[in-house]
């Protein structure tokens, strides 16, 4: 439904240059309103306050970063832009700040890999089942050709990436047993983000997986709604899921990204120079929060011994398991896959 509405709008732009140029629109000389919109864009909006929602709680390297931002963006713009921030979902799930970037009732959302392949399903394909050994094989990726073509095609949905966050590599964690191969997986109930390539490993593996909002998650491993969950070390840490969690298992299974992206409305109301700021502010925060990535992990899996039992999984056997996914995947996007593959090399 939203791609629609994006095309929808295309369509119609590209009806009314074909109108235009046949004479069937007569050019209705309105010369004062043209020339005030033209000022508009050429100076920008002198000032605004800026809606930053993300889903991340305190602590997080997502929202570390969130507030770097907003204090970069304060400072060099002598205070004309605040950025408020709005984190652990409290203007809603991933998926429904995407949709309020869509309507412009937020301008930014540091948001997930998911619910954003949504609107450029090519970025799903980062989640491609142990497709990279280690988060900077990623980063290289996202920040070359690769990433600025998803980032071209997030602008035809209405989206300018400002920077590719990380939401870094994932690993199991559940309330009934290790999870050393493919074998115990069987049956077992796990939460995933609204993320098709996750839904397609764990159903390839067996499990019984189940979309539930990242804010509605502690509550759900608590309540046994589901019997576990999987997310990079530091999202199970700021959200406090070991707390309700008995084991976790190295499985190191998926990447993912986060991607920064602000209202392309918004974007074009501002000028050369402040979007200029907020591009290279959205790039720094990205190499702090890359930076807290590396070393709050290396913490939390000596700090979370105290609370879970930890294994490493047989990466091998869960490699294997997952061969399918790719056969499906390249089905869809082709030579993407391959290339991806040869990239992550
Ligand atoms: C937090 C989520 C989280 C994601 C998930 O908003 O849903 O599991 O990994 O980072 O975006």
């Amino acid at each position: 439904m939203r791609p629609s509405v994006a095309h929808a709008v295309a369509l119609l732009s590209v009806l009314a240059l074909l109108l235009a140029a046949c004479g069937v629109v007569e050019d209705e000389p309105d010369e004062a309103a043209e020339t005030d919109v033209d000022e508009d864009v050429d100076e920008g909006l002198e000032e605004d306050t800026l809606l930053l929602g993300h889903g991340a709680d305190p602590g997080n390297p997502r929202s570390i970063a969130a507030e770097d931002f907003a204090e970069t963006v304060e400072a060099e713009t002598d205070g004309r832009f605040e950025v408020q921030i709005q984190g652990s979902e409290q203007l809603g799930s991933d998926v429904e700040m995407l949709e309020a970037i869509e309507t412009g009732t937020i301008e930014l959302t540091a948001n997930s890999q998911g619910p954003f392949s949504d609107y450029v399903p090519e970025v799903a394909l980062f989640g491609l089942p142990f497709l990279f050994d280690d988060s900077e094989t990623a980063y290289e990726v996202l920040d070359g050709e690769v990433g600025d073509e998803l980032a071209a095609m997030a602008e035809d949905e209405g989206m300018k990436v400002l920077a590719w966050w990380d939401n870094g590599i994932r690993h199991i964690t559940n309330s009934q047993q290790p999870v050393e191969d493919a074998s115990d997986l069987d049956g077992m109930a796990l939460r995933t983000p609204e993320d098709p390539m996750t839904l397609d490993i764990f159903e390839t593996l067996g499990a019984s997986p189940e979309p539930i909002d990242f804010g509605e998650l502690y509550l759900a491993l608590e309540q046994g709604t589901v019997d576990g969950q999987e997310n990079p070390l530091v999202n199970i840490w700021a959200s406090d899921l070991h707390e309700v969690q008995d084991y976790l298992s190295i499985t190191g299974h998926k990447y993912e990204v986060t991607p920064f992206v602000m209202d392309m409305d918004a974007w074009e109301a501002l000028s050369e120079e402040d979007q200029q700021i907020l591009e290279q502010a959205a790039q720094d925060a990205r190499d702090l929060q890359r930076q807290e990535m590396q070393e709050q992990s290396e913490e939390i899996e000596e700090d979370i011994q105290e609370y879970v039992d930890i294994n490493e999984a047989d990466v091998e056997d869960l490699r294997e398991a997952t061969a399918d996914v790719y056969d499906a995947w390249e089905d869809e996007f082709g030579e993407l896959v391959q290339d991806l593959q040869d990239a992550a090399q």
